[in-house]
């Protein structure tokens, strides 16, 4: 992507100022981000190339994005900080296309901090407390949202999907992967028992984020508090447990998603307090019984969705996730599987730490 191309596209939406630079920004593993930094004293935006792949309805996804933040932005004290600004095209579309390539702007955001690793309980807590607002701010938001990725944490749909590419086998490599194919039959009965209690409404569904990883929250440099959610192209009905679950995945992991040295990875027991407690400070009093009971065992579920997404998409041949090599997508997968492990090992301390935090 040219640098020319990228101002002419940037010039297609309604910014104030001119344009001084557009530059890469964050590591996302699906859309492309940049910074766009203007002149005079206007502000800066965000500029993403939204991965049409992953996004087959862009337009959808744009208006779901422009109606939450809208709900948002009607109850914080702070619109501009505590939730993203979409910023239209200048022909009044939320979004441009372009070459088949569909591009979207949202304010930048100044003065914040993102992390990709949680490194102390504090920024944990933070972490809890800015993913159990968002859902409180949109627990009577009451429009129906597109659906952006079908199926998108419906372990039902994942198995499907897992079994096509299993029986296709695009890249030959299902034969090798024995012992990791074993990980993920050996749970099916489980996780599939569990979806069924919220196909059948005993948990309850919700507006949700469904990317809950720490990248996805900004938090405000001078108080070092939790700001906003960002990256909400995912924002759909589902559980909101998924929403912890994926998120202690991501605080609570003592390694990188993609270590090597599977030794560093674990569930940080310290961590997931941390994060639990300053979920619950905000979800306590409207959670069901059953939310709190499937509470910690959401992040098996989430854990375990995501080993099965990085291996299914290596043995489709590497498509979806961006990768920096080879195997990366192998290695996400054994990565992700020790910290389930270290999950299911520390289940029974899990549950009593949610029940201890719930009351
Ligand atoms: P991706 O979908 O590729 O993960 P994100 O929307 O999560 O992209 O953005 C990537 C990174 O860019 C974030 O982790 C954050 O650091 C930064 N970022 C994104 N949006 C904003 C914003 N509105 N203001 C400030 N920083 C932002
Ligand atoms: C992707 O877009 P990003 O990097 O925030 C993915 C998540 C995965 C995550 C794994 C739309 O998140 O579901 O959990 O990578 N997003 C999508 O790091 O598939
Ligand atoms: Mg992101």
């Amino acid at each position: 992507m040219t640098n020319e191309k990228l101002l002419s596209i940037a010039e297609r939406f309604a910014l104030e100022g001119a344009i001084a630079s557009v530059k890469p920004l964050g590591e996302g593993f699906i859309n492309d981000t940049f910074i766009v930094r203007t002149e005079g004293g206007a502000p800066d935006y965000i500029l993403q190339r939204k991965n049409h792949q992953v996004f087959p309805d862009v337009p959808g996804m744009m208006d779901n994005i422009m109606a939450v933040t809208t709900h948002i932005k009607a109850k914080v004290a702070d619109p501009l900080r505590e939730t993203l600004t979409v910023i239209p095209a200048r022909d009044g579309r939320l979004y441009v296309e372009d070459e088949g390539n569909f591009w979207a702007v949202c304010l930048f955001i100044p003065d914040t901090l993102s992390y990709d690793r949680a490194d102390s309980p504090e920024l944990a807590y933070q972490g809890g407390v800015g993913i159990g607002r968002f859902q409180v701010l949109l627990s009577d938001f009451d429009k129906p949202l597109n659906e952006t990725i079908k199926g998108f944490h419906n372990i039902r749909w994942r198995f499907k999907q897992w079994d096509e590419t299993l029986a296709a086998d695009p890249a030959g490599r299902a034969a090798s992967l024995k012992e990791e194919i074993g990980w993920i039959e050996a749970r099916r009965g489980e996780m599939l028992d569990f979806w069924s209690l919220v196909e059948n409404g005993t948990i309850p569904t919700h507006v949700t984020h469904n990317d809950t990883k720490i990248s996805n929250i900004l938090f405000d440099k001078p108080t070092g508090k939790v700001l906003c959610a960002i990256d909400l192209d995912t924002v759909m009905s589902s559980t909101s447990l998924n929403d912890f679950g994926d998120a202690i995945r991501s605080y609570a992991n003592t390694g990188a998603e993609d270590d090597r040295n599977l030794d560093n990875v674990g569930l940080s027991i310290e961590m997931f307090r941390a994060y639990t407690d300053g979920y619950l400070s905000q979800q306590r009093a409207t959670m069901t019984q059953s939310e709190l009971d499937w509470l910690a065992f959401s992040a098996r579920y989430i854990t375990f969705e995501q080993v099965l997404r990085f291996l299914m998409d290596y043995i489709d041949g590497d498509k979806y996730y961006k990768t920096a090599y080879a195997d990366h997508n192998l290695v996400r997968t054994h990565a992700q599987y020790k910290l389930l492990r270290s999950m299911e090992e520390q289940y029974a301390r899990m549950c009593d730490i949610v029940r201890e935090l719930s009351k």
